[in-house]
């Protein structure tokens, strides 16, 4: 859980930047994660299903790379089908999925142990954006260090701010480490509209719930409708954004700080960055990487990249 204080704190600093912003962590409250699961289940957001179909494809390739008996530190917790198959595959003598959900991680770890009893589970309350800290798990001996970070998260991230990241994590497996990220490819962008602008409105309702949680948690008074859900691919940044568009001139009150909307100002509340092969490739050698495979979906919409330190 992401303390309150930071939450109120992170809120009144981005809306008072000329650019009003919101962290997208702070989509993920239980509705915000109800409504991301929905997402992952909707026709047009094809992400999770090209992921799953990747990983089912190439499994044994993939647990190849890895090494059967690696140590393997997951950045989510673990609770989906895709890592529940590299587990089987994988058999890691250690796992350590870090969320910054404990209570995504207490239910992740226990289905795990009953599916998996003679997994090793370290489960590490943490957020990737930190230099992960692993205080019960020391690394063995002639253990390959595993990262997997799958799902696009990495698209979040500015891109200097995802070299960063890949650096930190080149640092954490240390010598003979990798990691396998999954990272959403560019594409057509009539088909990246369609997956964040999605026809039942789920996607609306998932940016929308900031708007909510800030009413309930920090006692702001936001009023829904008068925000519409905006996303559209930035092909200049390679991006696809989302805002919250004001609907009118409008001002709102978080305890005794006030915020004034113009009509179609917005919040900026997420990015997801979209890299080709050759360009993820090129910043994972920057980041001290030997870029070794890439697993790809029949329709190459998504793309699992294995990485070696190099
Ligand atoms: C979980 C960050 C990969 O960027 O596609 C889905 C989140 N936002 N629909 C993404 C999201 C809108 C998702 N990631």
């Amino acid at each position: 859980m992401v303390p309150a204080d930071s939450f109120r704190e992170d809120v009144i600093e981005g809306l008072s930047q000329p650019q009003k912003t919101l962290a997208p962590k702070y989509f993920y409250d239980a509705e915000g994660s109800r409504l991301f699961d929905r997402i992952c289940r909707l026709p047009e957001y094809y992400p999770t299903r090209a992921e799953l179909a990747l990983t089912r494809r190439h499994l044994a390739d993939i647990a190849r790379f890895a090494g059967r008996g690696c140590e393997l530190i997951e950045y989510g917790s673990g609770e989906g089908l895709k890592t529940r198959l590299l587990l089987g595959a994988l058999r890691p003598s250690a796992y350590v999925p870090v969320d910054i959900s404990p209570t995504a991680l207490e239910g992740a770890a226990r289905r795990l142990s009953k599916e998996f009893s003679w997994l090793h589970i370290f489960a590490v309350v943490g957020d990737f954006s930190q230099p992960l800290r692993l205080p019960v798990f020391r690394q063995r001996a002639g253990r390959r260090r595993v990262v997997y970070f799958p799902g696009s998260t990495i698209g979040n991230l500015l891109p200097q701010e995802a070299e960063g990241f890949l650096h930190m994590t080149r640092g954490l497996v240390g010598r003979g480490g990798a990691m396998l990220v999954g990272v959403d490819c560019k594409k057509d962008a009539n088909i990246l509209h369609a997956a964040y602008n999605d026809a039942r409105g789920v996607t609306a309702a998932f940016n929308r719930n900031l708007l909510a949680r800030m009413n309930a948690e920090l006692g702001a008074n936001f009023a829904l409708r008068r925000f519409a859900h905006y996303a559209f691919y930035n092909a200049s940044r390679g991006r696809v954004e989302m805002h919250l568009v004001s609907r009118l001139r409008q001002r709102v009150a978080i305890g005794r700080h006030r915020f004034d909307f113009d009509v179609g100002e917005t919040i900026h509340t997420e990015n997801s960055h979209k890299y080709s092969v050759a360009e993820f490739q090129a910043f994972a050698r920057d980041a001290g990487f030997a870029p070794r495979k890439v697993w790809r979906d029949r329709r190459g919409l998504f793309a699992l990249h294995g990485l070696r330190a190099a």
